[in-house]
């Protein structure tokens, strides 16, 4: 069904079918989203030229300063969905509540949620690493032509029709699901075309990479200790090579390619860890098992959990399945 060298444009106009509601509404949800992320691209690859860098000032519902870039394509994505009658509601990392889209007709007639994190690992922006958009996209749950309710975002992410990635990295990319496999496009920055560089994308069932900020170990559950322990053993094919950036979706992106686990496991200080389940488990979890890995909280599946607030925090352990696993009986063993 893809072939190297299409184009997201055409990828996604012959695949409209293979969408779950193939009213051509999705379509037209990811095209905008495509075009929001071409925009962003341009200024953070400009970002060590101009004096965009730096906090703005601002802190976000998580007491973090803001990136004037964070700001910057918080923006751009909003205003890139909301100036097109697809999406009925937004909810952002950045944005303490959740907004609604009436569209131009006031009448609430649209029908997808798009819960998205437009920028993270921001602060990486000041000494050039890579960083990402993150997006989940559901159908409404609330009657169409009424305003979104808090219902239509605290769902769990099996029920989430699309998600995906951009990473703004030496290249630029575009990867994400409609729940059919996973496929990577490049941005050619020359012409402004993304073409599918990486089709059916696919997670190995072991790795070698694990990716944990060990610097938090001494807080970390037993768990976790006996988890890391596992991958520094001389036995078998390890010791593993340890790969963190610091940046969840350079850090997925470059596990899902060549083999690996990523943990953001809950700690002593913080027993829920640092990530937000809507904005960035649900979405990384899809890919992560429409590619073949996992992803879990250390006991059960992301996509499982019922979210009970917008900006609520999980434990995320995520990559090849048997590494996820892996760790998973760590976590059984230790309790
Ligand atoms: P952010 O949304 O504030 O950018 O935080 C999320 C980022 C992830 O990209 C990354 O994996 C993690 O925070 C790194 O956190 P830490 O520095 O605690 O290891
Ligand atoms: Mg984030």
């Amino acid at each position: 069904m893809s072939k190297k060298n299409q184009t997201l444009g055409e990828f996604i106009i012959e695949n409209q079918q293979a969408f779950p509601y193939s009213s051509g509404e999705l379509s037209r949800l990811i095209n905008s989203i495509r075009l929001a992320a071409k925009v962003v691209n341009h200024e953070v690859n400009k970002a060590g030229l101009v004096d965009i860098t730096g906090a703005v000032g601002d802190t976000n519902i998580q007491g973090e300063e803001q990136q004037k870039l964070d700001v910057y394509a918080n923006q751009k994505f909003i205003q890139t969905l909301t100036n097109r009658e697809i999406v009925c509601g937004i909810a952002s990392e950045e944005n303490d509540e959740y907004i609604t889209i009436q569209g131009h007709n006031k009448d609430h007639k649209n029908k997808y949620v798009v819960l998205m994190d437009p920028l993270d690992g921001s602060s990486n922006i000041d000494v050039n690493v890579s960083v990402g958009t993150i997006f989940s996209v559901y159908r409404r749950v609330t009657p169409i032509g009424t305003p979104v309710t808090m219902e239509d975002f605290l769902q769990p992410g099996n029920l989430q029709v699309a998600a995906g990635y951009i990473i703004y990295g030496t290249s630029t990319m575009l990867v994400y699901t409609t729940g059919h496999g996973v496929n990577g496009f490049t941005l050619n920055p020359a012409i402004g075309t993304y073409y599918l560089s990486h089709p059916n994308m696919k997670f190995s069932e072991d790795g070698n990479i694990y990716s944990v900020n060990e610097g938090n170990y001494a807080q970390f559950p037993r768990g976790v200790k006996d988890y890391i322990k596992y991958c520094q053993a001389e036995e078998d094919d390890r010791p593993y090579t340890s790969r963190y950036i610091g940046s969840l979706v350079s850090d997925i992106h470059r596990n899902m390619i060549k083999g690996g686990i990523y943990i953001y496991p809950g700690s002593s200080k913080y027993p829920d860890g640092k990530l937000r389940l809507l904005y960035e488990c649900n979405p990384m979890a899809f890919i992560a098992e429409q590619a073949g890995g996992k992803a879990s909280n250390g006991f059960k599946r992301i996509m499982d959990i019922k979210p009970t607030e917008l900006h609520e925090r999980v434990p995320f352990f995520c990559g090849s399945k048997n590494m996820v696993e892996k760790a998973e009986e760590c976590m059984r063993n230790a309790k």
